[in-house]
């Protein structure tokens, strides 16, 4: 239950990527996707801060399997930074599939973070782009606000949550997965080394919080 967080002044809720082309229906749909949205709005109720990311590709981004002849959506492959998995075209900037869902409700939002719109690299996680060097600026954003500990909700598990959470202990913030606001994509085993990988960097993963 939303009670039982009691979120205080230092503590935020990141929403990730509730976005129409993760949800029923758009590009690359998380299972369950949808369901992830009356209870991101339940929970943000309870926060005094709500920043969201927005998963905002430029056409023709190389992360889409479209970009590169002979490869299909969720193929891996080497770019100069490491190994990329590659997606069907999705949250194409301006498009309505790169939209926040429509019935997301959370007008005291202080922030939208925006990601992925450098056309030759990726970015997962809220808070480095792929290369794990470029920075969105969002741990500077949060540390001169005086905000320390994360929970976060959203799409997808295993991706977008799973390294901005890993980003985010990096960072020296306290991290809460809310899991049964999160849905995950589970390509090929992801979503269990996801959450192994969380659980190894001192991410806590709350199950019922939702
Ligand atoms: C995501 C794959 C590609 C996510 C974004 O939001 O988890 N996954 N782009
Ligand atoms: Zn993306």
């Amino acid at each position: 239950m939303t009670s039982r967080l009691n979120p205080g002044v230092q503590d935020l809720l990141l929403v990730v990527d509730v976005q129409n082309d993760f949800c029923a229906g758009g590009a690359l749909a998380v299972p369950g996707g949808d369901e992830v949205v009356a209870k991101v709005n339940r929970l943000a109720s309870a926060f005094a801060h709500v920043l969201l990311t927005q998963d905002w590709h430029p056409p023709g981004h190389s992360s889409f399997a479209s970009q590169h002849p002979g490869h299909r959506p969720f193929d891996t492959i080497q770019l100069p930074y490491g190994a990329q998995t590659l997606w069907p075209d999705h949250c194409v900037q301006g498009s309505r599939g790169a939209e926040l869902h429509p019935e997301l409700a959370i007008a005291h939002a202080e922030l939208i973070l925006r990601k992925g719109y450098r056309p030759e690299v990726d970015s997962y996680s809220a808070f480095y782009e792929n290369d794990r060097r470029t920075p969105t600026g969002l741990a500077g954003y949060l540390r001169e606000r005086g905000l320390r500990r994360l929970f976060l909700a959203g799409l997808a598990t295993d991706y977008c949550v799973h390294y901005s959470a890993l980003d985010g202990r990096r960072e020296g913030f306290e991290v809460v997965v809310l899991l049964d606001a999160c849905r995950g994509l589970d390509t090929q085993g992801s979503l269990d080394k996801a959450l192994r990988a969380m659980r190894a960097a001192g991410v806590e993963i709350r199950a019922d919080a939702a």
